[in-house]
């Protein structure tokens, strides 16, 4: 293989082309990468541009006569073991992304989904075992990152002409340091289908997409093609309802509410705007794997946002399945919930978070308050309520959490989650700490971990008012008081896993 050196005078692509191990190829190797001398600053292409913030980025090797259908492309769902599981649902971005490549010509794809893998042995066991691909695409959680990096190191170690392309929601949220800090060649933000497309047509071309690109989320999510789920075994995930397998599906991206302690920005592709699909294609993917399945799992910020969900729930009833979904409060009166529950609904999630209203206007929850009642018109239509709460909200003190959830306590509430509010990258409490007061006093993104191994729970914040040790306590508090009110925590849940 004869490699021309790369005659490219931007020192940051050079120094990426040397950190990736193309300086060692140029001597030992065979096959002919011609990295050429366009003129990438004349065309507009040396990275980093900034085109709305993100920097852009383009190099060119004519890599010669590459099939789109023998391309091998891996897809990789990095392990954590801080999490107490995290193996719970197969990851669904990866799925997307898949189906996506299939459907246009690049058949060759598969996912390596790692998630499951406990001890540090069995974690390196796996990322050595990665298999090796001409292209990489890794989706990341804060909590992988660390091994999502490990794995990029390994890639690199080993084929050091690997395509690299990282996504997901922590590098949407921090895709600056991502770009300099993980070794990939290429960090998504947002919605990925099409700009992970794009970039290995750029690679098939001989131009390969660098640095940070923005993916740019549909419009018309109908036009979306199913997740590839043939490509996991959903046996081996844990999740389940009413003691049943699940499979989890989407009828919207994105959420029309903007919370402040919230990472929903990720399904916006960046642009944070909620689209809806359309009933006739939600329904027609459910038909798809009916026959063998009944159990579901919407795993939509929002799903009863729908304007249409009049619509979708009829339909839905025609399909005789069992499901869960993610809603607001305001949304739970006798209408819907009586449709939800004729429709197969058994569980609906609401997150509460805090019944203190100045708590819930400062993080953009205020129009829930005055609903609480919707809880017992859920229940009596036959849904299961489950609702998240936070502590270490702005305004909390000893006497506001005493208050708020022996208040929440008696709302008839089945089930409960609770977590100190952790400052999720991309989230505006991440961007803006001190416009609520806080301090982030744990930058490691790694450990920001709400359901731990163990039980462990990430204190990440000290409020003027208030310390993590503060939060702590309220956490105990805000537990023994709504458990005392005979709400079950969801780990004691017997129809949601
Ligand atoms: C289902 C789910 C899970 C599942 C499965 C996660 C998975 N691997 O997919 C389980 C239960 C395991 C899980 C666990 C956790 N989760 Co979770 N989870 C979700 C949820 C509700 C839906 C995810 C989903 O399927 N979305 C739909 C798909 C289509 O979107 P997507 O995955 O983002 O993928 C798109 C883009 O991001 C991008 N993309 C993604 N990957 C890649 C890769 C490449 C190469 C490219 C180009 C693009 C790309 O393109 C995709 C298609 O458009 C989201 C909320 C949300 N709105 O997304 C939270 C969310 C992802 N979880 C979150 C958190 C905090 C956790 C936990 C830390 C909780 C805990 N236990 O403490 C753990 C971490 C687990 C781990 N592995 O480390 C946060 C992420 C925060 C962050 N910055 O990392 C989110 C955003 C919730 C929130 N609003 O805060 N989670
Ligand atoms: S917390 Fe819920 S309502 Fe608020 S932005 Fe996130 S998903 Fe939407």
């Amino acid at each position: 293989m004869i490699i021309e050196a790369p005659r490219v005078n931007n020192p940051r692509i050079l120094a990426s082309y040397y950190r990736h191990g193309y300086g060692q190829e140029l001597k030992s190797t065979e096959a002919k990468i011609n990295i050429s001398p366009v003129s990438l600053s004349s065309r507009g292409l040396i990275p980093p541009l900034r085109d709305h913030g993100f920097s852009r980025g383009r190099i060119n090797i004519k890599e010669g006569n590459m099939k789109k259908s023998s391309l091998k492309i891996v897809l990789i769902n990095p392990p954590s073991n801080c999490v107490n599981d995290d193996r719970v649902e197969p990851p669904l971005g990866l799925l997307y992304l898949a189906s996506n490549l299939r459907g246009n010509g690049y058949r060759n794809v598969s996912v390596c989904d790692m998630s499951g893998s406990r001890s540090g042995l069995e974690i390196r066991e796996r990322i050595e075992s990665v298999p090796s691909a001409d292209i990489y695409g890794i989706t990341c959680l804060c909590t992988n990152y660390q091994y999502a990096k490990d794995v990029i190191r390994h890639i690199r170690s080993t084929n050091k002409l690997a395509y690299v392309v990282i996504g997901g929601p922590n590098p949407s949220g921090t895709p600056e340091f991502t770009c300099d800090d993980s070794g990939a060649d290429v960090v998504v933000v947002g919605e990925g289908e099409d700009i992970f497309k794009e970039c290995i047509d750029s690679f098939v071309g001989g131009s390969r997409l660098t640095g940070i690109q923005n993916g740019v989320g549909r419009k018309d999510i109908d036009s979306y093609a199913f997740p590839a789920r043939d490509l996991v075994d959903f046996t081996t995930y844990s999740r389940e309802l009413m003691g049943n397998k699940v499979i989890s599906l989407l009828s919207s991206r994105g959420c029309k509410h903007h919370c402040a302690h919230c990472n929903s920005v990720v399904m916006g592709g960046g642009n944070r705007i909620v689209r809806y699909r359309s009933a006739d294609n939600t329904i027609e993917e459910i038909s798809t794997m009916r026959g063998s399945y009944k159990y579901y799992r919407f795993d939509d910020d929002h799903f009863t946002g729908n304007p249409n969900l009049e619509e979708l729930l009829m339909k839905i009833k025609n399909l005789d399945i069992i499901f869960r979904i993610f809603a607001r409060i305001e949304d739970l009166n006798e209408k819907n919930s009586r449709l939800l529950r004729e429709a197969g609904c058994v569980h609906v999630s609401i997150g509460l978070e805090s019944l203190y209203p100045p708590n819930l206007r400062i993080i953009g929850k205020k129009s829930q308050v005055g609903y609480e009642e919707n809880v017992q018109i859920a229940k009596s239509n036959g849904l299961v309520v489950r609702s998240s709460f936070m502590v270490g909200l702005p305004f909390d003190t000893d006497e506001t959490i005493g208050q708020s959830f022996t208040r929440a306590a008696r709302l008839g509430l089945d089930e409960f989650a609770i977590y100190p509010l952790i400052p999720y990258p991309g989230t505006t409490i991440a961007k803006f700490p001190e416009r609520f007061g806080y301090t982030i006093v744990s930058e490691d993104f790694t450990d920001y971990v709400q359901m731990g191994k163990d039980g462990r729970t990430c204190f990440a914040l000290k409020h003027k008012n208030f310390d993590p040790e503060d939060v702590k306590r309220w956490l105990k508090v805000a537990t023994k008081i709504l458990k005392s009110g005979g709400v079950k925590h969801m780990s004691e849940s017997e129809v949601a896993k």
